[in-house]
């Protein structure tokens, strides 16, 4: 759990904090932060209109509804690699607001302002903590600054509903995020992640007012290995019906990312080959049919 408070305070709490990330990246690819500056009302305002839209008769979400992963926004209910999902989404770019806010739902009358306010406090955070793990490998902070200044935002906000008994479906089948850092809000249990030592599913435990980070898989090919993405999926909660809301966070849409030059050596080689979030759609939209697709997997170079 780390308070990010701490990296604005003297120079050696932040090097501390720095540190404790950079460790929480490569030791386990997840983390919760706290203290990371989003005020209790964004957060509970983009949950409201969250809930409010799922609320929505069916015929007012299906307008949203499309196979083309192209599309600014995307609504949802199915899975289409034959696991047994149950999970209703929403999935829309956020960055920048002033190009993609016109797309979302005018329905429920306050998304556009709750969610907006949340997606430009959730991605501020998001940059905060790129700087500290472009820190932590070495990068300095300022690397590659425009690149992720100007990257994209990609808001999924998820809705599943309370487990049933005898309910074998899953929330969301296991998978690691495109982009470089997903930072995720989740209003109660749910989520597991791949816990790299015993290497089964461990339940996270939601702590108050925090944020969970996944590291993506653009992060550990930037980084060459040296920090890894993390495997997590949902499950259904039996007590209640849950909603999160995950803001992916990478390059813009063409830009390709590659192994950072200074983390390629003789002793650790280039390990991916270099790729764009539009080449990430290209690979899904070729593979939609196969349930075993993994886009990192398909960078990693022979015998890496
Ligand atoms: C996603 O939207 O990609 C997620 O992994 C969501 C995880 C969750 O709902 O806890």
């Amino acid at each position: 759990v780390i308070n990010m408070g701490h990296l604005n305070l003297d120079p050696a709490t932040r090097a501390r904090v720095v540190e404790d990330i950079t460790k929480a990246c490569r030791d386990l690819g997840y983390f919760q932060i706290i203290n990371h500056g989003i005020s209790q009302s964004v957060m509970d305002g983009a949950v409201e209109a969250a809930s409010d839209f799922f609320k929505l008769p069916s015929e007012t979400k299906e307008e949203f509804a499309s196979d083309d992963l192209r599309r600014p926004v995307r609504y949802d209910t199915s899975s289409k690699d034959g696991i047994s999902m149950s999970r209703a989404y929403l999935k829309h770019y956020a960055h920048p607001l002033g190009e993609w806010m016109q797309y979302w739902p005018e329905n429920p009358p306050i998304y556009r302002e709750c969610m907006g306010n949340f997606a430009i406090e959730v991605r501020r955070v998001a940059l905060q903590l790129m700087e500290a793990i472009l820190e932590g490998l070495g990068l300095g902070k300022d690397y590659q600054h425009e690149k992720f200044e100007q990257g994209l935002q990609l808001m999924s906000v998820n809705c599943y509903p309370k487990e049933s008994e005898g309910d074998t479906a899953i929330g969301l089948a296991p998978h690691s995020d495109y982009g470089f850092l997903t930072i995720l809000f989740t209003s109660c249990r749910g989520l597991e992640v791949v816990d790299r030592n015993s290497n089964s599913w461990k339940v996270v435990q939601p702590l108050p007012h925090a944020l969970h980070v996944h590291v993506g898989d653009h992060m550990e090919v930037l980084s060459n290995g040296k920090i890894k993405t993390v495997v997590h999926r949902a499950v259904l909660n039996p007590e209640e019906a849950r909603i999160s809301m995950a803001s992916i966070n990478g390059f813009a849409m063409h830009e390709k990312v590659s192994c950072a030059r200074e983390l390629v050596n003789e002793q650790n080689p280039e390990k991916y080959n270099t790729s764009s979030f539009n080449d990430f759609l290209d690979y899904l939209t070729s593979n939609l049919e196969n349930k075993h697709r993994n886009f990192l997997e398909s960078l990693r170079m022979q015998g890496a």
